[in-house]
């Protein structure tokens, strides 16, 4: 099995977790006032439990992976700063609360470290694979949004994508079945929580303080 076999066989939850009204609306320029503040706070906090993996991640890698995830890694910590001064440029607040759609992500990654090498460098691949696609989908963005659908369709950022995916083929090549099928059960959990993470973002009219536009 190959990481990108598991984007044929499960193409719905796939497309679920890459194509969103809310990106639709990125491109656009039509998002309900606020939409795109929240996701762009959830993310952040997204984003430093995301460091957190990356880093116990790279304590398990072998040998082959540990230029690409401390990479990785480096990128994370650069990301955190953008993201600190495009909230400052529009005067958002970091310390909001953890939405539970986003913890429930948080909770997935945290509990990676019980699974098997294979599975979490495929979560990890699958992760940042579903918002390239996603950004990339939502091009060239409104220009309120601009920077964010750039930041994450660089050709940098691509090469990075394609070289998790051969990382997770080579895990994946050594793995038995029990830990190719925990692979897969990973990377649905992933397409899942990604689609769910979009939802969260949009929200009901109700979480929106019932704004719309
Ligand atoms: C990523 C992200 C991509 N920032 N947020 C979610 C919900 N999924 C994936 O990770 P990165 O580190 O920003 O490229």
């Amino acid at each position: 099995m190959k990481a990108a076999d598991l984007l044929e066989r499960h193409r719905d939850p796939w497309n679920q977790a890459t194509r969103h009204p809310f990106l639709d609306g990125v491109r656009e320029g039509t998002l309900p006032r606020g939409t795109f503040e929240t996701w762009l706070v959830q993310d952040y906090l997204f984003v430093v439990e995301g460091l957190k993996f990356q880093a116990r991640l790279l304590a398990r890698a072998p040998r082959r992976d540990q230029a690409l995830l401390i990479g990785g890694l480096a990128a994370l910590e650069e990301e955190l700063g953008w993201f600190e001064e495009q909230a400052r440029r529009r005067g958002l607040g970091l310390d909001a609360p953890r939405h539970p759609t986003n913890a429930a992500y948080c909770g997935f990654l945290a509990g990676l470290e019980k699974e098997p090498y294979a599975a979490d460098i495929t979560a990890l691949w699958a992760l940042e694979r579903a918002y390239l696609e996603a950004w990339r989908g939502a091009e060239p963005g409104h220009p309120d949004y601009r920077e964010f659908v750039e930041h994450w369709t660089t050709p940098g950022f691509a090469d990075y994508v394609s070289r998790l995916e051969g990382a997770a083929d080579a895990a994946l090549g050594e793995a038995g079945e029990e830990e190719r099928r925990r692979a897969e059960r990973a990377f649905l959990e992933v397409a899942r929580l990604e689609r769910d993470f979009w939802e969260m973002a949009l929200g009901t009219p109700e979480e929106n303080g019932g704004r719309v536009g």
